[in-house]
């Protein structure tokens, strides 16, 4: 609390300073630009990055993130299920194939349903309204068999949103079973799947890519893929892995090759940046960015993603108090309530161990930020609003 409090005081002071003109020449325009409610350009985020302090950046993220959502701060009733973590590709920064042979587990569709059983079970007073899948790219698994698993959720649970696969796992799964793309795609749309998570963008760049995760779908295979996802009406989300060895330029080439395509498809409903942690995977050596520099990237992508409604900051990632701090830097979307069904997180060295947040304690973590907590189905219809 005290931190945020110097934080609002910390603003204050910057708002004078840019109503009296005391910022330099370019870093006035910029935050005319954005006052404007004007598209900056990479340069012009490239100037944020690089030499606005985190008051400033505080101020015209809030700004765009006010004008975009008020003081309300979204979250919804969720938990994960992670049907294996064996995976035919090699990305250096993934804790979940850094396993000793006992950390291996592979889910059949019966211990899957099982465990969703059991999950809504747990939670019957606030029962969840979204399932999260997704998982690895299983050398042996193709959309037939994730199909079947949509298929047979879906008649057991009709009213449970299915949002499954990242666009590498879809991207294998169809290869796999030896069907073009669209067909896949519809395929799994037939069995239920309903929106897709953001998974599998890390950093677009070829060049990073190369080192971090060689072999998996390409920048060009994410997009195309979530642009057939839109087209065939649905949702997806877009994420980026910072804090490793790309740099700001790489940051924003990434946010706008996302810009571009939402231009056209407007399919994707939130942008979530997940830091690199370094714990467990073959980039433990890389030191994990501060604070700091996690809220400045959240301001940035606000400012700069002027087309994608919402900011995600995802909490198991990097930790509740952190999340509420992002709250004042263009966050307006805390994932959801988790259950404590993910490991992704815990093994790459997240402070949360065993996720999990109820509803009251969710609704208390955003209210003492003094914003409006609101419950959301996963396509951001409001569920509950929490004055
Ligand atoms: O693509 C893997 C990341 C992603 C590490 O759409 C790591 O709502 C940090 O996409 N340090 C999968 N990150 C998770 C994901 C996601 C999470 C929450 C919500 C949504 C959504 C999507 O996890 C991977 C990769 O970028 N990841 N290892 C690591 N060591
Ligand atoms: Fe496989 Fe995903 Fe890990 Fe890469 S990040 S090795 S695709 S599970």
């Amino acid at each position: 609390m005290y931190l945020q409090n110097f934080l609002y005081i910390f603003m204050n002071h910057k708002i004078s300073q840019i109503l009296s003109g005391h910022l330099s020449e370019e870093l006035n325009a910029v935050a005319h630009k954005v006052f404007a409610k004007q598209r900056i350009s990479v340069e012009e985020g490239l100037i944020l990055f690089e030499k606005a302090d985190l008051g400033l950046l505080g101020i015209l993220s809030g700004f765009v993130c006010q004008s975009k959502n008020g003081d309300e701060v979204y979250f919804n009733r969720n938990f994960h299920i992670e049907p294996s973590n064996v995976c035919i590709y090699t990305c250096k920064f993934c804790s979940y194939r850094h396993k000793q042979d006992n950390e291996c587990w592979e889910y059949d569709k019966v211990y899957i349903l099982a465990k969703i059983d059991e999950i809504l079970a747990g939670c019957k007073t606030n029962p969840a309204t979204e399932v999260h899948i997704v998982g690895s790219a299983h050398p042996d698994k193709d959309v037939y068999f994730y199909g079947d698993i949509l298929k047979s959720i879906k008649e057991q649970h009709p009213d449970l949103h299915i949002k499954a696969f990242s666009a590498v796992e879809i991207d294998y799964m169809i290869e796999k079973a030896e069907i073009s793309l669209e067909d896949g795609i519809k395929y799994l749309i037939s069995c239920g799947l309903d929106s897709v998570p953001g998974g599998g963008a890390e950093i677009f760049d070829s060049e990073i890519r190369k080192q971090i995760c060689p072999e998996k779908a390409d920048a060009q295979r994410w997009l195309q893929i979530h642009q057939i996802l839109h087209e065939n009406g649905i949702k997806t989300n877009a994420t980026i892995l910072y804090g490793h060895i790309e740099n700001y330029r790489h940051r924003l080439e990434h946010m706008e090759m996302l810009r571009s395509l939402q231009d056209q498809t407007h399919g994707f409903n939130a942008f979530i940046p997940l830091k690199f942690r370094n714990k467990n995977n073959e980039m433990s050596n890389i030191s994990e960015v501060s604070i700091i520099e996690d809220l400045k990237n959240y301001a940035v992508s606000r400012i700069f993603l002027d087309n994608i409604q919402h900011l995600k900051a995802y909490w198991p990632a990097i930790g509740k108090q952190n999340a509420q701090l992002a709250l004042n830097f263009g966050v307006d979307d805390l994932d959801g309530t988790i259950q404590d069904s993910t490991k992704i997180y815990t093994m790459a060295g997240s402070e949360e161990h065993a996720p999990s947040m109820s509803l009251a304690d969710m609704i208390e973590l955003i209210r003492s930020t003094r914003k409006i907590p609101v419950e959301r189905d996963s396509m951001y219809n409001k569920i509950n609003t929490f004055d």
